[in-house]
C-alpha cells in the first residue's frame, strides 16, 4: 500500500486515536477504552444533545487508521441503552487518514420519528486487530436542525469509500472474538443483509482490512 507525504502528515495529527466522531458530538471519548461496547465506555446519554435533522443528515468522523470498516446504527429513546438496532448505514470500507464526511443520512420510513425524538447513533470500526471500536452521539431530531458549520463535515483529499470487504460487521471482522451479547442480533442480521442487497458480494481484491495499530 503506498502511503503519500499528505496521508502521512495527516498520521502525524491524528496519530493517538483509533477514531473520533465530531460531528453530531460524541457523548465522550477515551481512547483506552473506546473498544468497550456499545459507546466506548461512555453508558450514560448526555443533557447537551445535538440538534440533528430527519433527513440528509451528515456524521463527520476523524479516522487513525489507514484503512477501516465503518457501519452506523441508531437507538431510539432517552437512553437506548445497547438497542442500536436500527442500521442507518450499511458497513462499507474508508481508507485514508483524517477527515471523513459521511452524507445523506435518513431516517427509514415508518418509525414515527418527528421532531423532538430523542435517539443515539453509534458508529461501529473494526478494532486493532479484532473486536470493534465504539462511538456514540446523542441527538434530538428537528426538521429545522442547522447544517453543520462550514468545515466540520468533509473530507481529505485522499479519503475515499469502497465496498466493504466483509459482510460480517466491523466488530467482527475476524469472526472469531465478538460475543453474541455485544451485538443486538436484529442489527447484526440486518446489516448483513443491507450488505448482501448493496453491495452484491461485490469483493474488492486484495483489499485484507488492514487495520494498523497505533
Ligand atoms: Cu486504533
Amino acid at each position: 500500500m503506498k502511503i503519500t507525504l499528505s496521508a502521512l502528515a495527516a498520521f502525524a495529527s491524528v496519530a493517538t486515536a483509533h477514531f473520533n466522531m465530531n460531528y453530531p458530538a460524541a457523548r465522550g471519548f477515551d481512547e483506552d477504552k473506546l473498544v468497550q461496547f456499545p459507546c466506548g465506555s461512555f453508558d450514560t446519554p448526555v443533557s447537551n444533545r445535538t440538534v440533528w435533522p430527519i433527513s440528509n443528515g451528515s456524521i463527520a468522523l476523524l479516522m487513525g487508521h489507514i484503512d477501516a470498516n465503518v457501519e452506523v446504527l441508531i437507538g431510539f429513546g432517552n437512553d437506548p441503552g445497547s438497542a442500536f438496532n436500527t442500521v442507518l448505514r450499511p458497513t462499507c470500507t474508508e481508507q485514508g487518514l483524517g477527515n471523513f464526511c459521511m452524507t445523506g443520512f435518513s431516517i427509514p420510513e415508518g418509525l414515527n420519528i418527528t421532531d423532538g425524538t430523542n435517539a443515539t447513533i453509534q458508529v461501529v470500526t473494526n478494532g486493532d486487530p479484532d473486536g470493534g471500536l465504539y462511538n456514540c452521539a446523542d441527538i434530538i431530531f428537528s426538521t429545522s436542525a442547522p447544517a453543520p458549520a462550514d468545515g466540520v463535515c468533509k473530507n481529505e483529499t485522499s479519503t475515499k469509500t469502497v465496498a466493504a470487504t466483509s459482510a460480517k460487521q466491523p466488530n467482527e471482522t475476524t469472526g472469531t472474538t465478538t460475543s453474541s451479547s455485544s451485538t443486538p442480533s436484529t442489527s447484526k442480521s440486518a446489516a448483513v443483509a443491507a450488505l448482501n442487497a448493496g453491495f452484491g458480494g461485490l469483493v474488492m481484491a486484495g483489499a485484507a482490512a488492514l487495520a494498523i495499530v497505533l
